[in-house]
């Protein structure tokens, strides 16, 4: 019950902005209280997990970008203790601890398939492409949940335009680290492995797709999806593959993994649709961690301001 009281109190009380601030020492009070009153464990106990929440490297230079809601953000421990990563587990409590030893560098990304050169770049020169941004963006996940999360990064399109597709490229595909030493939920069936994930041309090109690699300022926590994930804010979150290690330009649709899991419960443009129910539950609302009760779901989470167009004339209900 204290965690919730203390959320209560910082939405209400204070700014994103503000809240982004002090959060080390927000997080700091609310885990400790939060924990401690939760299972009842003393002060020395629960400084552990604290101390976790707030590791991370800073990011230096960041701008804030006109793209962010101004929705109240979600508190970092919520979206670092919550997660879908079925490479570590299917518990979203799992990733957290499992891939608190998951090595980030070295990291190199292999660019192929229809482009003018195909190579390999270390992620710390595809981190110095562009300037780094803040953008809070909604995140709306199949199963019903959302968060808000000032993640940090550059607009896809950035590195796109700067390994040049030939003119044949359609569509984009991510893939995601392929090593079940590092990655216990690989050993289990559970998905097909490496998990993959696609956008068509326009669709990656377009400003709000994030290639991201912070989130809260710092560089992204290993269970978030670090070094590197795309983040496409009107889409499902399943459509944002974490831990990516492959950019492949093609003419077809990419094949992504949880179209292959389940073709009639999850398809190719996943767009957030309240309109179009999961064949096994309603899509019309979703819970914001933290919050008790739901909120309607927004078409394409709230963006179709900006996105609409790209699907104009065609049918979301056979393209969900
Ligand atoms: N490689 C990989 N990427 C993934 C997933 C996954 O299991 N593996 N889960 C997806 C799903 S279902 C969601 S909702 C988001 C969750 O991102 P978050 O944990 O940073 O909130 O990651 C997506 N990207
Ligand atoms: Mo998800």
């Amino acid at each position: 019950m204290l965690i919730k009281k203390a959320e209560a109190i910082r939405s209400s009380e204070i700014t994103p902005q503000s809240l982004y601030l002090n959060r080390r020492k927000f997080l700091h009070g609310a885990a400790i209280t939060g924990a401690a009153a939760a299972a009842g464990f003393g002060l020395r106990e629960v400084a552990l997990p604290s101390a976790t929440v707030l590791a991370g490297n800073k990011i230096d230079g960041i701008k804030k970008s006109p793209l962010s809601t101004t929705e109240t953000v979600t508190p970092y421990k919520d979206v670092t203790n919550y997660n879908n990563y079925y490479e570590f587990s299917t518990d979203k409590e799992g990733p957290a601890t499992l891939a608190k030893n998951f090595r980030t560098r070295p990291w190199k990304v292999k660019i192929d398939g229809l482009v003018e050169k195909k190579e390999e770049l270390d992620i710390d020169t595809i981190l110095k492409m562009a300037s780094p941004e803040e953008r809070i963006y909604r995140h709306r996940c199949v199963e019903g949940w959302s968060i808000v999360v000032p993640w940090v990064g550059f607009s896809l399109s950035e590195l796109i335009k700067r390994v040049n597709p030939t003119s044949k490229a359609k569509f984009v595909e991510f893939t995601t680290l392929l090593d079940m030493t590092q990655m216990p939920g690989q050993q289990r069936p559970v998905l097909q492995w490496p998990y993959v994930e696609g956008l068509r041309m326009d669709e990656a090109m377009h400003p709000l797709t994030l290639l991201c690699f912070g989130m809260y300022g710092e560089e992204l926590p290993n269970q978030d999806g670090a070094p590197i994930r795309v983040v496409v804010p009107w889409k499902y979150g399943f459509k944002s593959a974490k831990a990516i290690v492959r950019i492949r330009f093609t003419d077809k649709q990419p094949q992504n993994t949880w179209n292959i899991s389940a073709p009639t419960e999850y398809g190719f443009y996943s767009n957030v649709n309240p309109n179009v129910d999961h064949p096994r539950w309603s899509q019309a609302k979703e819970r914001r961690l933290g919050e008790f009760s739901k909120r309607p779901t927004l078409m394409f989470n709230g963006y179709g301001d900006q996105v609409a167009s790209l699907y104009s004339g065609m049918d979301l209900k056979k393209n969900f």
